[in-house]
């Protein structure tokens, strides 16, 4: 997610939660075992866009089932299944994947029918269950598309790119299916375990190597994104400095580390001195690929921080300085 406001957002978690029963309840599959092997009927399946602990603190990055078999006149029905955003994005036959551009109405916003037939650019646009993911563009909750072609087809999350792809099956109508839904779910659930263990292999491995000088700015690897400061809290002296740490990101996540009023935008420049900090308005901006953010604190107090990109899932800090 690229949220960034803390306010003013227009469904409470309640509502949230609600219509996220209801996709639920939507997506269990209500048929037996048996019935899902009949061919012959057009039918809906469903995939799950992203994972998440419990509190969002690992955010994960696969489309699950990741391989679908169908048949022609199916449809897929994606549910965005995490706070961290995603697309479903079937690109046109010979086009490259696209680095993920923020400001690219083709990125962000939903393009093409509710038909695939394999010759066209698709995308969902923005999927989260955020309302507000700080991106100019209305996040969905769902994306279907009916299949109209057999073949074998690749699609992408364009934001996390070729870490996070999905393959649709399509079959002549009639042939019989492979899997069910249900063997689907199941396949998914383990699938979502693992996912969550490598993020929380990752925040272990960053929590044994914090210190109070040393904050490690999340830890991702291509499968999962810790969206934590770690250490959360930490306490220093005055005059003395702590490095906000990108080094455990093997796969990139923008993150910011920002003290003070939030900007209006996860876009805005940096603002303050990090060599000199007294309180006030301090800001990284989205850091670059590896690189660090050290703060020098020049006065004594209680200074919280955030990450503009990712606060509404927790990430968020607190410096502590002693005299
Ligand atoms: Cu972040």
């Amino acid at each position: 997610m690229l949220s960034h406001r803390r306010a003013g957002r227009p469904r409470s978690v309640l509502a949230v939660m609600t219509s996220f029963l209801l996709v639920l309840l939507v997506a269990s599959p209500s048929r037996a075992d048996a019935d899902d092997r009949v061919a012959g009927h057009a039918r809906t399946w469903s995939v799950a866009v992203g994972q998440e602990s419990e509190h969002m603190a690992i955010e994960g990055m696969a489309f699950l089932p990741d391989e679908i078999w169908i048949n022609v006149g199916d449809t897929i029905r994606w549910r965005a299944n995490s706070a961290e955003i995603h697309t479903v994005t079937f690109l046109a036959p010979g086009e490259a994947l696209p680095e993920f551009n923020p400001m690219d109405p083709r990125h962000l916003n939903r393009q093409g029918g509710d038909n695939h037939d394999g010759t066209t650019y698709l995308n969902s646009g923005i999927m989260s269950t955020m309302e507000d993911t700080g991106l100019d563009a209305t996040s969905v909750h769902t994306y279907k598309l009916t299949f109209t072609t057999t073949g074998d087809f690749t699609y992408y999350c364009v934001v996390h790119g070729r870490t996070m792809r999905g393959t649709v099956h399509v079959r002549p109508a009639g042939t019989a299916y492979p899997h069910t839904q249900k063997a689907y779910d199941s396949q998914a659930r383990k699938a979502t375990a693992k996912i969550l263990a490598d993020g929380r292999a990752l925040r272990s491995r960053a929590a044994e190597q914090a210190t109070s000088h040393r904050v490690f700015i999340g830890a991702a690897d291509e499968t999962a994104m810790v969206m934590r400061f770690v250490r959360q809290d930490v306490t220093v002296h005055v005059g003395e400095s702590v490095t906000f740490d990108s080094s455990l990101n093997s796969y990139f996540v923008p993150h910011t580390v920002t003290f003070g009023p939030e900007p209006d935008s996860i876009f805005a420049p940096p603002v303050g001195d990090p060599t000199n900090f007294t309180g006030g308005e301090l800001n990284s901006a989205i850091l670059p690929p590896g690189q660090n953010f050290t703060v020098t604190f020049n006065k004594a107090g209680t200074f919280t921080y955030i990450c503009t990109l990712h606060d509404d899932m927790g990430m968020v800090g607190t410096v502590v300085v002693n005299r």
